[in-house]
């Protein structure tokens, strides 16, 4: 086992939070607890993957494709159905397959807070959250006191034994009452993970990150800029095609913000720099020669990029009994890939050439106060969607018998490009999005919620540009190959959600139901064009993909599911917590569920408080999930349950020691959102479920100076 791991801490709030909190004041709208947040120096957190964390909010959940490649999943929806903030902005992954999903930028080191908007999110909260909104918070450190600038400091440093994985990092910040200056670097790294019966190869990983920022305020006004270099290396993706080689990414985050009498502006900008290579060969092992083919022939690189950016602009207006929200917000992401065999130079597959999505969207919101008892919450977005792609191409290499492949496997893949470059791949879409909740209090103890939305989301830039039959799906992980349809429509949601909030002698409970009909829902159907088939076959009798390929394509679904958090004082000291997630993901128009859709589960934990400690003892159980879908070839699973059990001592005010156990009871157990393997592995059968981690003993060291 190891180090244990590491975070700063610190702390604080930023001061815009403080003037925020002043005008709350001011201004109360009734409304119901709609968001849960999990604080990062509140709660332990073993994996380095920040997206782990969701496992312990109502209806979140994580389609985990390696250790630092975790897919946010909220009520049965994922990728990009589900808008993901970092300090307010949108990060488009550089790996077609969401290798770097959005959580990769804030690991669990850095990481302040993470939050999910409990169902159906404002629209001002992101432009597409037909699946739900989540916030990743980074720490930034404080402006001081008075104008005498001070050094501050917190080291976090981490460890856990399921992979003797290890990080270290530290935050510092020199900051007086008008400027704040900070810097962070990191660096983690872990071997392969174990479970109950051996070990999952490869998901070894190994990333570092820096970040610099500057805030300057005054007066009403506050600034902050800052720059972010994160540089993954190898990592495992077990259950994807290939692994990260790299993820060398450069962002910048700047924010403005003035606070006036009852005017409050917020300008955002972002952009984001990624560029990721991957391949089969280099962590896993190679691919074999076979009856019909030379291993050679199979080796893949894959180099892949995006270069994203946004704005947004929102004015806050307060007036007598509420807000006003009024913002315009742009997002632009381009996107490239391409696949290469470094045994074989002319090999190439332009995979995605130039593809891009660009959302541009307006929006006003109202939150007011009706009466004394009821609150109202409502607001549309506009919407406006442009994508293109450029031209593709490939050369199988069909001339070298030795690494190239048939010509005749060449002639199909160029007759598919053709067809791909001859359509209309430039689309618009006009998206229209709105959202209303209202809260009743009846009593001082209980406020009832009813919500409604109309959500909307234009297909990804893989749902519509993948031309020729590979797995670069966003981290499906069905291990099918896709193609996209260019023409595909957005999808659209229209939502009711119900619920209320009970608080009453130490007793709180917030329970939710919902349903969500989706038209033009976006999923693999089985694909019709004949040389996309015929290309897929013969690259499974070669010994690549799998049979049967499917097409992105417009169908109907519907989610419907409760999820409900309550906490129960046994004392002053013991709390009972308890979390229970339900979601059903249905084909409307065959008798079909939904891919990878989270089984029911129930998290009851048992926490004790002492004065400068606190011990926690939480069971997880999953349920088995039987509602599988057919069409994306899906295997069931059985119900398991977990104990984890975790501490922490303040031993001063600067210095805190965590120590935790995960699967105490070391339980086999298959994770149903973990993939299916697809690396060779003595452990593990080739697309075999993934197993759930076995028992880790870790612990993490915060030092304040
Ligand atoms: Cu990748």
């Amino acid at each position: 086992m190891k180090k244990v791991s590491a975070c700063l801490l610190p702390l604080l709030a930023l001061a815009s939070s403080q003037a925020l909190a002043q005008r709350i004041e001011e201004i109360v709208v009734i409304g119901v607890k709609d968001t849960h947040t999990v604080r990062t120096e509140d709660t332990l957190v073993a994996p380095a993957d920040t997206a782990q964390l969701l496992k312990k909010m109502p209806g979140a959940n994580i389609n985990k494709n390696g250790e630092l490649t975790g897919i946010a999943q909220y009520r049965g929806m994922y990728g990009n159905r589900v808008n993901i903030a970092i300090n307010g902005s949108k990060i488009s992954s550089g790996g077609p397959n969401a290798m770097d999903a959005p959580l990769h930028y804030a690991p669990v080191a850095l990481l302040e807070s993470l939050t999910i908007s409990r169902g159906i999110a404002p629209v001002s909260a992101g432009q597409e959250t037909i699946g739900g909104q989540i916030d990743a918070v980074t720490y930034a450190g404080e402006f001081g006191r008075s104008d005498d600038f001070s050094f501050d400091g917190r080291a976090y440093l981490g460890g856990q034994s399921v992979n003797q994985g290890s990080v270290s990092s530290g935050f510092f910040s020199l900051a007086n009452d008008n400027h704040l200056f900070r810097g962070f670097v990191m660096t983690e790294q872990a071997d392969d993970s174990d479970f109950a019966d051996g070990s999952i190869t490869p998901s070894e990983y190994q990333r570092d990150r820096f970040d610099l920022g500057y805030s300057y305020r005054r007066g009403d006004h506050e600034f902050s800029i800052d720059f972010t270099r994160n540089n993954t290396g190898d990592a495992g993706t077990a259950a994807l095609p290939m692994d990260i080689q790299s993820v060398d990414s450069d962002l910048i985050n700047a924010k403005y913000q003035w606070f006036g009498d009852d005017l409050t502006l917020t300008a955002k900008f972002s952009m984001n720099e990624i560029s990721h290579g991957m391949s089969n060969f280099h962590l896993r092992r190679p691919p074999q020669d076979n009856a019909v083919t030379a291993g050679a022939m199979r080796y893949r690189e894959n180099n892949a990029s995006s270069d994203n950016s946004g704005f947004s602009l929102k004015l806050e207006q307060d007036v007598d009994n509420g807000y006003w929200r009024y913002g315009i917000d742009g997002h632009f992401a381009d996107h490239d890939s391409r696949v290469t065999n470094p045994n074989a130079g002319p090999f190439f597959i332009s995979n995605f050439n130039g593809a891009d999505k660009s959302i541009l969207g307006v929006y006003l919101e109202r939150e007011m106060t009706l009466s004394d008892s009821i609150g109202l919450e409502a607001g549309a977005r506009y919407n406006r969607v442009n994508m293109d792609s450029d031209l593709v191409s490939a050369n199988l290499n069909p001339t070298n018998v030795a690494t190239g492949m048939p010509a005749m496997l060449n002639n199909m893949a160029a007759m598919l490009a053709k067809q791909f470059n001859s359509q209309n791949l430039e689309q618009k879409d006009n998206n229209i999005d709105w959202f209303s909740r209202l809260s009743i209090k009846t009593n001082s103890n209980l406020t009832w919620y009813v919500g409604a939305a109309r959500k909307s989301r234009s297909p990804s830039y893989q749902e519509r540009y993948l031309w020729i039959p590979l797995e670069s799906t966003g981290g499906l992980a069905d291990g099918k190959t896709y193609v996209g349809n260019a023409s595909l429509d957005p999808e659209v949601a229209h939502e009711i959600e119900l619920g209320f909030d009970w608080e009453s002698n130490g007793v709180n409970i917030y329970p939710r139901i919902f349903y969500k009909d989706v038209s033009d829902f976006i999923q693999g159907m089985p694909a019709s064009n004949a040389t996309v088939n015929s290309l897929s076959q013969m690259m499974v009798n070669m010994g690549m993909g799998a049979p049967g390929p499917l097409q992105f394509t417009n169908v109907e679904a519907k989610f419907f599911g409760m999820d409900v958090e309550s906490n129960f004082a046994l004392g002053d000291r013991l709390i009972l917590r308890a979390i229970a997630s339900a979601v059903r993901g249905e084909r409307k128009d065959v008798n079909d569920d939904l891919y990878r859709i989270t089984p029911d589960n129930f998290i009851l934990a048992l926490d004790y408080l002492g004065n400068n400690w606190m011990l926690s003892v939480e069971n997880m159980s999953y349920a088995k999930q039987d509602k599988v879908s057919a069409t994306n070839f899906e295997l069931e699973t059985s119900g398991y349950s977990v104990v984890n059990i975790s501490s922490e001592i303040n031993l001063s005010d600067d210095l805190e020691i965590g120590l935790g156990i995960d699967n105490v009871f070391d339980k086999k157990h298959e994770d149903h959102l973990g993939g299916y393997n697809r690396a060779f592995n003595s452990d593990i059968p080739m697309r075999e479920r993934l197993p759930g981690l076995g028992t880790s003993v870790y612990g993490r060291v915060i030092w304040r100076f």
